[in-house]
């Protein structure tokens, strides 16, 4: 069959490339050049084997992406929309890669950065940076994953030292960290503490079995009476607050990767497409296969749009807890569908971990529910266009 036009890949449709500065094309580039040589020919392999090897950290580390929309401390200072396109060509790759950079940069490291003494942050995170130090955010419990007010894991105090018991659950990077941002209650409401992991009474058991986000460690964390000394409680951190301040960082990165995972499935699905021939004909020649790619590549450019709009609001300063909803609702949700849509178009050949759609489907399955779940979105959102809050 002749091919009577040159095709251009979904997001060139969009011409988005001409929306980006010099410099924010280039860690784009970059990224993706390290996601497609280093780590791409590893991911099956690490998610079927369900690893994600800790000595990446230090290559990760040594091409500044950890904390890298932080300033000082090794950290590079980039832009949000920088950071935001880092996300996405790591994702990609995997969502386990770019957990592993969010829960470093977005959470652990901007924890200690935004809410930590000066002593904390010298100790952390210029090892942070690197790769050196790994670390880990507990906020989520057993029976508190929505609902974080009601967390169980106390802190109180015992002379000038603090005592944390309590038990932490899903937590990402914990069986791989140094240190761990635990957040507890104590008499005065919800407090940080950054925890070394090798304290007593700190144990990490990883959860095993999961169907998602394979090529990442999840883990239990279970705080056993650890002393720590008040120089561990962040100073800056009060109330329930400060843990959701962290959150809104990596929910933004969530709303760039996850276009990452979707682009990934639609073009490899194309490419498939493209010399998989059935009734003898290639398979992108049917009307059906068209309508199908002409709706998803609809979905991932104006996804890509909404979060580069949130990118250079964030970066004046303007971006909203509300409008980062829109953006982590919105592009997981129409990224999942993608790549579900994607593993049709690639029929039975879509089963297995030869092509990345259904590897990125299963992640994106996690990322729905983590980092705030779609409906805790949706309800975050009905509440600013209502002014009622539906949570409880
Ligand atoms: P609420 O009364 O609404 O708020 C309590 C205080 O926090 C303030 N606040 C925020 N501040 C900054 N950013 C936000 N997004 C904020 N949302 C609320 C709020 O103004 C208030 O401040 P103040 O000073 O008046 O006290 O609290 P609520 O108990 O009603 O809860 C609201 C709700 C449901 C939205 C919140 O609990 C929530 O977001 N739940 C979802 C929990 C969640 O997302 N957990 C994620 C855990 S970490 C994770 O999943 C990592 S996965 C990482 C990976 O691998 O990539
Ligand atoms: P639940 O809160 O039990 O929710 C179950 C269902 O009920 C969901 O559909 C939810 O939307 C719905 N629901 C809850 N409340 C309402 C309501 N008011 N109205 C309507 N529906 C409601 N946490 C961390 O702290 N750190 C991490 O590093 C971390 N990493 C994670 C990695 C993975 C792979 C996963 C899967 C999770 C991770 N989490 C982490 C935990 C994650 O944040 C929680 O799973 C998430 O917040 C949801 O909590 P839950 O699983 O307890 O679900």
């Amino acid at each position: 069959m002749k091919i009577t036009a040159p095709t251009q890949r979904p997001l060139e449709l969009f011409a988005t490339d001409g929306l980006l500065e010099d410099e924010e094309r280039d860690v784009a580039a970059t990224v993706r050049k390290f996601v497609d040589s280093r780590l791409r020919p590893e991911l099956p392999a690490w998610f079927e084997s369900a690893i994600l090897p800790r000595e990446l950290a230090r290559e990760v580390g040594a091409i500044g992406l950890f904390g890298m929309h932080l300033e000082g401390y090794g950290c590079a200072g980039a832009n949000a929309v920088s950071y935001g396109l880092a996300c996405l060509e790591l994702e990609a790759g995997d969502s386990g890669l770019r957990s592993f950079v969010s829960v470093q940069g977005s959470l652990a490291m901007f924890s200690i950065h935004r809410f930590g003494s000066e002593e904390q942050k010298l100790e952390w995170l210029p090892r942070m940076a690197t790769g050196e130090a790994i670390g880990c955010f507990g906020l989520t419990e057993p029976d508190f994953g929505s609902n974080p007010a009601g967390m169980r894991t106390r802190a109180r105090r015992d002379g000038s030292d603090w005592v944390l018991d309590g038990t932490k659950m899903w937590i990402t990077n914990g069986n791989l960290a140094d240190v761990a941002t635990i957040w507890a209650q104590t008499d005065d409401g919800v407090r940080g503490f950054v925890v070394p992991t090798g304290t007593t009474g700190f144990t990490a058991n990883k959860i095993e079995r999961k169907l998602s986000l394979r090529a990442s460690v999840t883990s239990e964390l279970v705080l056993d009476g650890v002393r720590l000394p008040a120089a561990a409680e962040l100073p800056l951190a009060k109330g329930l607050r400060a843990p959701l301040t962290c959150l809104n960082e990596a929910r933004f990165g969530i709303a760039f990767g996850a276009i990452g995972a979707a682009r990934d499935s639609l073009e490899t699905t194309i490419d498939y497409a493209a010399v998989r021939e059935v009734f003898d004909r290639p398979l992108s020649s049917f009307q059906i296969t068209q309508q199908k790619l002409a709706d998803m590549s609809l979905e991932l450019g104006k996804g890509y749009l909404l979060a580069l709009h949130l990118g250079r609001l964030k970066d004046k300063g303007l971006a909203a807890p509300e409008q980062v909803s829109l953006g982590k609702l919105n592009n997981v949700r129409e990224a999942l569908a993608i790549a579900r849509e994607c593993r049709t178009i690639l029929g039975a050949s879509g089963i297995t971990l030869e092509y990345s759609p259904l590897r990125h489907a299963n992640n994106l399955e996690s990322v729905l529910t983590y980092e705030g779940t779609s409906e805790m979105h949706a309800l975050t959102i009905g509440r600013a266009l209502t002014g009622l809050s539906a949570f409880r």
